[in-house]
């Protein structure tokens, strides 16, 4: 069984338009675990690492400042093949392509302004997991199904 562990951030448009509980509460309706959750305001450094895959982009200048406009809540979910299925829950990054039912599909309409990240791949969940938590914010316990299956 492949367990995952994967970074997620409401950014400041979800918590502002009031989204935060919805949000979330897809992914723990779905059966992920909720291992970490934080509201933190992100300085222009953290923000700058975070999104550097995009430096030199057209929107660059303008995701940076959003990104440190208001607090976020940045959290981690963990469970099979986590980071495909939380992805999938987020949907497409443009809205217009963002099937109905998916996060950004219900709730956005704007590119720039889609309420929600979500890690890509193994490779960058770990490292955002890294960069925006420490090991003693991340949090171990059971669910029911796990016990049940015996797949902790
Ligand atoms: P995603 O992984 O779906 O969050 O999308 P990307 O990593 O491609 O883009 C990161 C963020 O840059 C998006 F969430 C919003 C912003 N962006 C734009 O504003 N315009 C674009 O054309 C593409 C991305």
């Amino acid at each position: 069984m492949c367990i995952e562990e994967t970074f997620i951030m409401i950014k400041p448009d979800g918590i502002q338009r009031g989204l935060l509980g919805k949000i979330i509460s897809r992914f723990e309706e779905k059966g992920l675990k909720l291992i970490a959750l934080k509201m933190m305001d992100i300085d222009e450094n953290l923000a700058k690492e975070h999104y550097s895959e995009h430096i030199g982009k057209p929107f660059y200048e303008r995701l940076i400042e959003f990104i440190t406009s208001g607090p976020v809540v940045a959290g981690v979910l963990k469970g099979e093949k986590a980071i495909n299925i939380v992805r999938k829950l987020v949907g497409a990054t443009s809205p217009d392509n963002a099937e109905p039912g998916t996060i950004r599909g219900d709730f956005t309409i704007n590119t720039a302004f889609n309420i929600i990240h979500a890690s890509d791949s193994s490779g960058t969940a770990k490292k955002e997991i890294d960069l925006f938590f420490q090991k003693n914010e991340i949090f171990t316990y059971d669910l029911a199904l796990e016990q049940w299956l015996g797949s902790k």
